[in-house]
């Protein structure tokens, strides 16, 4: 018999649990987090079960609205947003909520105020849900700054002050990926239990992948160190494997992959939208500090994504990020352009 292996399948480590250890390293701490923690928890569960239940429930469909981004708006992005948004207001520990889905940010008012603001897609890849491809909840975590009424600048700060990130995948298990600033570590949900628990802990990016990620059929559109890149990846110069190509083009699952397996994800800027697709609060910036906690890298072409200080909140950027030779290369290429 293995012990080892049986005393892991009876002695399972919850996120909660996962997240109460943490918080006993920190006597100062009131609780405060692990409390807004299960508030997210519980919206991620909610948005599974949808998710799985969508086509049974008919909520597969336009909701006839259009979001800030002109994009068609779906029953389950209507309905993960007010999920999340009740379930975040309602924990006492937020005050400020930036959510993809809503034009403005949300001020918590007075007497349900906590101090995190909290930066959030509650269903990104949304073109993907209606031939049941993964989607994702993607979310970042901020401190409001000192005292005083909150404002839109307590979460128009660069990403490295995040004091957490994480995304939840809906795919063919549903996996919470997050980190607190202390490495990544990945809980899966077991559906008998209502439970995530911990299946992938201390997650390490592969130093160098084999893998690159990125929507080629903008290629034409791409400036030259993306080109030479994606080039190298197909004819390498120095003898190596060329590298696979795999675009989902869900966000939440291209990374996933990435972290998992190695390699990179990119969404570059092209001649046709020179910030690139991605959204600096919500998608860019979580997904950034994930992958430097895991050992790799995250840059947008001119500098580390998680130093970028945003100016509005749906503003978007370029991004490349994974491995951390990989990204190394693609920097090397983007400062050659610049010494030109
Ligand atoms: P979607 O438009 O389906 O919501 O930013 C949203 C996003 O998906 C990301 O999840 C995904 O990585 C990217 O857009 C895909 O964009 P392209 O279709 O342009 O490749």
């Amino acid at each position: 018999m293995d012990y080892a292996a049986d005393a892991q399948r009876t002695d399972l480590m919850t996120i909660t649990r996962f997240v109460l250890n943490e918080q006993s390293k920190h006597p100062e701490s009131r609780g405060d987090f692990t409390i807004l923690l299960s508030h997210i928890v519980l919206g991620c569960k909610f948005v599974c079960s949808a998710v799985n239940k969508a086509g049974l429930a008919n909520l597969i469909g336009l909701a006839g609205e259009t979001n800030v981004q002109g994009e068609e708006q779906k029953k389950l992005d209507v309905l993960s947003n007010e999920v999340f948004v009740k379930a975040l207001v309602s924990s006492g520990r937020t005050c400020i909520l930036v959510s993809e889905e809503d034009e403005e940010a949300t001020f918590v008012e007075p007497s349900k105020r906590g101090r995190y603001c909290v930066v959030f897609d509650p269903l990104d890849g949304s073109s993907n849900i209606d031939c049941g491809v993964s989607i994702g909840t993607i979310f970042g975590i901020y401190s409001v700054k000192d005292g005083g009424e909150p404002t839109l600048d307590d979460v128009l700060q660069p990403g490295k002050n995040m004091v957490a990130a994480g995304y939840c995948m809906y795919g063919s298990s549903c996996t919470l990926v997050i980190s607190t600033g202390s490495g990544v570590n990945g809980f899966t949900l077991d559906p008998s239990l209502g439970e995530f628990i911990l299946t992938h802990p201390d997650i390490e990016i592969p130093k160098k992948g084999k893998i690159y990620s990125v929507n080629e059929g903008n290629a034409k559109n791409w400036d030259g160190p993306t080109a030479k890149y994606v080039e190298k990846c197909k004819f390498p110069i120095d003898g190596s494997s060329s590298k696979s190509l795999r675009y989902i083009g869900s966000m939440v699952a291209d990374v996933h992959r990435t972290l998992l397996y190695g390699g990179i994800f990119l969404y570059p800027a092209d001649k046709k939208s020179p910030n690139g697709k991605l959204r600096v609060l919500y998608e860019v910036f979580p997904m950034s500090f994930l992958m430097e906690q895991a050992g790799g890298q995250a840059f947008t072409g001119k500098q580390r994504a998680l130093d970028m200080v945003p100016k509005k909140i749906h503003e978007r950027s370029p991004i490349f990020l994974g491995s951390y030779d990989d990204v190394d290369e693609i920097k090397a290429l983007y400062a050659a352009e610049e010494n030109k």
